[in-house]
């Protein structure tokens, strides 16, 4: 078996169902095998994509997502994807072409020290250097992915590797020629020799150990009690749910009808959106930042207390602190948890909400505060929904995007101001139906989101949200949704600009230097891809337009509604730092 069937077989074995790629003479017999064993190969057209849509697979199914780049430019390329899903904490396997072993640090093409590079990018990484290391190596890349706190993980592999023995061997000694004198003669031994302990292994067969899903952490059962008695107590409780709890994508069902009866009030953050449903009367979107302040308890589950809650400021002094993370680090960052705990916070959960049952009487009139809170900010939203804009009005475009949501869509968002103010309208209906970069903020993960959210579940609408700034990475992969028929209706809020800096750039500074865009045809753009494209340029289309598309996609064919908005002050004087 040559490297490429064995890290086809490997990857199949851990349940790999997608291999995305940009391809490259360093990887094609990986490439091809994989599609020869039956895993669906998904070419894209710049790297970053592959990457980020190999981080929505694992982000949705628990198994880690794999790309597969070229040497040198392919996996240079995958950087700022890579640290996206470090500091998102998920799971995917990066799999680098590398030159010939025998080349390497000689000038070979593309040659680079890959491993040094991702050194600060990712949590494990290794470059296979014989046959042999191919399955350990891959195997424990998988492992390491997914335990502890997940992250993305890098392996090498040097081309020689990937093709048969005898190809290889004919390379090597072609390359030599003749040997005409003692030297040679030397050089040509050393090359046999290398080759020979190249592929000492040549399994006819592989022995695959048993694949890890995401590594439970054992129930603290002490820490789980000493909650329950506080919370138990507590007249002001509140709860954050974020990303890290919704990673034992296996008991996500069970962790969302548990939290359901709970009767303790949440704030959904990043990955846990959707995670109640579309309406539960005890989770609330507006108000976050007063709410904590007035808790006398509040639980954190799944993120660190970061810029999100005001670098732990947000927690009011004297609340009862609960924390639990996978990343003990994290866990104290910049506030200590009055009872830290370290341990999966979806399982934590899980055991938590067996224990109590909060009535919801007790805290009737914390509730009242809080829906007060929850009715202003609907009321704003109305208020500005209402406003004549130039275009169509970017709030009621977000309402009726609401309106045409399913129960099972998925919503992937990438922008700034549009997609924030998406993100106060939208409700997903399910748990893991919302995506977005995570803490990087990084703008371009858009198209590869959806691209691995439309694969995953291709029964659900994917609508993937962008600002017309943030389009321009990720245009061009309509082409990849058009040649792998995956109908993703693409929503771009198209307001000319990089309206979220230059917000702030034009009132601090007095300049839109740098931030201003066009009004472009983004919907002809589509169009010459064999996208569909729509244009929507005033309120008036908007139902009639979305309600098309949708239409449009079901039938198969990937839409794109360019919709022109005007602005808003909804957003004015937001800034994250
Ligand atoms: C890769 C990357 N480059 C730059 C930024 C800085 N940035 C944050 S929001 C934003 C503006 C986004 O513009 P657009 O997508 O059009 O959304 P809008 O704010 O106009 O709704 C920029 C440039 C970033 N987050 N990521
Ligand atoms: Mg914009």
């Amino acid at each position: 078996m040559n490297g490429g069937e064995q890290i086809a077989r490997v990857l199949r074995h851990q349940g790999v169902k997608f291999l995305f790629t940009l391809c490259g003479g360093h990887i094609s017999p990986i490439l091809v095998e994989a599609k020869r064993i039956g895993i669906r190969v998904i070419d894209v057209r710049q790297e970053p994509t592959a990457v980020f849509a190999a981080d929505a697979v694992s982000r949705l199914t628990g198994i880690p997502g794999v790309a597969v780049v070229t040497a040198g430019p392919g996996v240079t390329n995958a950087v700022t994807a890579v640290k996206n899903a470090q500091m998102a904490q998920s799971p995917l396997v990066l799999i680098g072409g590398a030159p010939a072993t025998a080349l390497k640090g000689r000038g070979a093409l593309q040659d680079i020290d890959q491993i040094g590079l991702f050194k600060t990018l990712v949590k494990w990484s290794a470059a296979v250097r014989r046959d042999c290391d191919i399955v350990p190596i891959l195997e424990e890349a998988f492992d390491a992915a997914v335990s502890g706190v997940p992250g993305p993980v890098f392996v090498e592999c040097p081309v020689d590797l990937l093709y048969d023995p005898e190809l290889v061997r004919q390379w090597y000694v072609k390359e030599t020629g003749r040997p005409r004198n003692i030297r040679e003669r030397a050089i040509q031994w050393y090359l046999r020799r290398h080759v020979d302990k190249l592929f000492a292994c040549s399994p006819k067969s592989l022995e695959l150990a048993a694949k890890e899903s995401i590594v439970p952490f054992a129930v603290d059962t002490d820490a789980v009690a000493a909650a329950a008695a506080r919370i138990r107590t507590a007249t002001k409780p509140v709860m954050i749910i974020g990303s890290q709890a919704l990673l034992r994508v296996d008991r996500v069902g069970e962790l969302a009808r548990k939290l359901a009866g709970f009767n303790m009030p949440v704030y959904l953050t990043g990955m846990a959106r959707g995670l109640l449903g579309g309406g539960h009367p005890l989770q609330f979107k507006h108000g976050r930042s007063k709410a904590l302040k007035e808790a006398d308890l509040v639980l954190i589950a799944g993120m660190p207390c970061d810029f999100r809650l005001g670098y732990g400021k947000s927690i009011g002094k004297k609340a009862f602190y609960i924390g639990i993370n996978r990343s003990a680090a994290d866990l104290k960052k910049n506030r200590k948890p009055n009872l830290p705990v370290v341990g999966d916070p979806g399982t934590f959960l899980l055991a938590l909400t067996g224990q109590v049952r909060l009535e919801q009487h007790r805290l009737s009139e914390w509730l009242d505060r809080l829906r007060a809170g929850e009715q202003q900010g609907e009321e704003k939203i109305a208020a500005f929904a209402a406003a004549d804009t130039q275009y169509a009005n970017p709030l009621s475009l977000c309402r009726s995007i609401d309106a045409v949501l399913d129960n099972n869509s998925v919503i992937v968002g990438d922008g700034g101001d549009f997609v924030a103010t998406a993100s106060y309208i939208l409700n997903p209906r399910a748990p893991l139906s919302w995506l977005d970069p995570g803490v990087y903020g990084t703008l371009g993960v858009g198209a590869g989101f959806a691209l691995g959210a439309k694969l995953v579940r291709p029964e659900a609408d994917v609508w993937l949200l962008y600002g017309d700034g943030a389009s321009g990475y990720g245009l061009i992969e309509q082409d990849t949704f058009v040649r792998h028929n995956l109908p993703v209706i693409t929503v771009i809020g198209n307001d000319a600009g990089w309206t979220q800096i230059a917000r702030d750039q034009s009132v601090i500074l007095g300049d839109d230097v740098g931030a201003v865009l066009r009004y472009n045809r983004y919907h002809e753009l589509a169009e010459s891809l064999d996208a569909r494209g729509y244009l929507i340029n005033h309120n008036a289309h908007i139902d009639e337009v979305l309600g098309q598309a949708k239409q449009k996609s079901r039938d198969g064919r990937p839409v794109l509604i360019n919709a022109m908005i005007g602005a808003t002050d909804y957003r004015k004087g937001s800034i994250s730092m």
